[in-house]
């Protein structure tokens, strides 16, 4: 049988979860058609303090998996936050790096799709298997208006649904990046309901009459880029840490994210909960015929 080659490239960090109630561990994936030799390699947090040699004869056949628990490599992953890197022994050089922030532990991140994509929060931890779909939390950014047809910020507005049937308490969560809004203490989203949070709350009670006003939070500061932009939705850490990122869409105008959303007067409505919110797949101009589950009363036809 012929040597493996080795193929610095072709194996990657997959997946991984700080330690905590689960043990920690760091997922690698060869999606190469060859065999790699990953003796001596090296995995890091990105300090000198915590590295960890991989093993003699250690190969990562085709298709297949390595996991290194927090056990195995001798040092544990931070749960705020941090970074892996995976180095070449034989050339020295980084071969996969990764960067996250503070997890949903006893979730695990990974790339999606397997293998090749971003790192993201997953429904369940694969160790040595294919990674599970996204988990998806159960209050989504469910519609954004971020270019409205008056052509005022002031009318910009981000949707929220809890799609479970539990109400979520959503005192300390925050939205941000394009925007940034913390809820009061006390915010409750009931099972199955909207609410908003918007540029102007006292303006969109007046042009939306059909919303309660117990349905509408703001002011919301900055504004929501009319080219694209990333929205995140965040709940707060364990014992007030770091927030955790439970929703985000980087969103984009044109193309595959519809048209009429960019001015036209329509806003970017998700078209189920449990999709990929990174996917303009999952996105479509909401139908303000069928408009839910409030319609604007301000447009007027040309
Ligand atoms: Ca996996
Ligand atoms: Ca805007
Ligand atoms: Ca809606």
């Amino acid at each position: 049988m012929a040597e493996p080659t080795v193929q610095a490239e072709q194996v990657v960090i997959n997946e991984l979860r700080a330690s905590g109630t689960e043990p920690g561990l760091i997922e690698l994936f060869n999606p190469s058609m060859a065999a790699v030799h990953i003796s001596g390699w090296i995995l890091n947090d990105g300090s000198d303090l915590n590295r960890f040699q991989i093993p003699d004869h250690t190969i990562v056949d085709p298709g297949q998996y390595v996991v290194f628990t927090d056990q195995d490599c001798g040092f544990k992953l931070n749960s705020t936050g941090g970074s892996i890197l995976l180095v070449d022994s034989v050339r020295a050089r980084v071969v996969d790096a990764v960067r996250y922030g503070a997890q949903a532990l006893p979730r695990s991140l990974g790339r999606h799709p397997n293998g090749s994509g971003t790192f993201r929060t997953l429904e369940t931890a694969t160790p040595s298997a294919t990674n599970s779909w996204l988990y998806i939390a159960p209050v989504v950014i469910n519609e954004i208006m971020y270019d409205p047809i008056s052509q005022d910020s002031r009318d910009e507005y981000i949707e929220l649904h809890n799609w479970t049937p539990q109400d979520v308490d959503l005192s300390g969560w925050s939205i941000s990046d394009s925007v940034s809004y913390a809820f009061p203490p006390g915010t409750v989203l009931k099972a199955s309901s909207y609410l908003v949070v918007t540029k102007d709350a006292a303006r969109l009670s007046t042009t939306h009459s059909g919303v309660s006003s117990n349905q509408v939070y703001g002011n919301f500061s900055g504004t929501l880029g009319n080219g694209g932009e990333r929205i995140a939705l965040c709940r707060p850490g364990a014992l007030g840490g770091f927030p955790i990122v439970v929703d985000e869409v980087t969103y984009g105008t044109g193309g595959r994210w519809g048209k009429w959303s960019k001015g036209g007067g329509s806003s970017l409505e998700l078209i189920h909960p449990l999709t990929d919110h990174q996917s303009p797949d999952s996105w479509a101009d909401s139908d303000e015929s069928t408009k839910a589950p409030w319609t604007p009363v301000e447009w007027t036809e040309c």
